[in-house]
């Protein structure tokens, strides 16, 4: 079989950019543990209220400058609505769902996941910029999908 010299560069390109790319996949995942949520942490999506820690819905201080904010979510709210966290603390989210998959995602940040029934959504963010932050689900959850929001106040 005869190639071109110009399909064999570019066959060669082609080869070497995989092998970049999958290096670079390779790095992250074993050298920088970043990957997937390993879904280790389930929970029964009938029992929210009952299962520590959604039992206690709410904002804990849970260090010097850390808050845990503990969350269900469901058609079509957020438990609890409307949290205030101090500026530049960093802020721990743990979200269930009773219901449906629903979204969590926060304007003009970089917070943005699926909260899934049965399994346990952990997102940690610093609010550097005091103000109201929208909250809105972004994933369909029903008739009242669009009337799901609620607001992260910071001050
Ligand atoms: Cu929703």
């Amino acid at each position: 079989m005869h190639l071109h010299r110009y399909e064999k560069i570019w066959l060669s390109f082609g080869i070497f950019m995989l092998l970049g790319f999958m290096g670079i996949v390779g790095y992250q995942t074993f050298a920088m543990g970043m990957g997937p949520p390993s879904h280790k942490e389930t929970i029964d999506p009938q029992k929210v209220e009952t299962t520590a820690p959604f039992d206690e819905p709410g904002v804990k201080q849970i260090g010097d400058n850390e808050y845990e904010v503990v969350m269900i979510l469901q058609a079509f709210g957020f438990t609890p609505g409307n949290i205030e966290v101090p500026v530049g603390a960093k802020v721990n989210f743990t979200m269930t769902s009773k219901d449906v998959i629903h979204g969590f995602q926060v304007a003009d940040t970089n917070i943005n996941t699926m909260v899934v029934p049965g399994h346990i959504q952990k997102i940690s963010h610093t609010f550097n910029e005091p103000g109201e932050y929208l909250v809105i689900c972004n994933e369909y959850c029903g008739a009242g999908h669009q009337a799901m929001a609620t607001r992260i106040i910071v001050k």
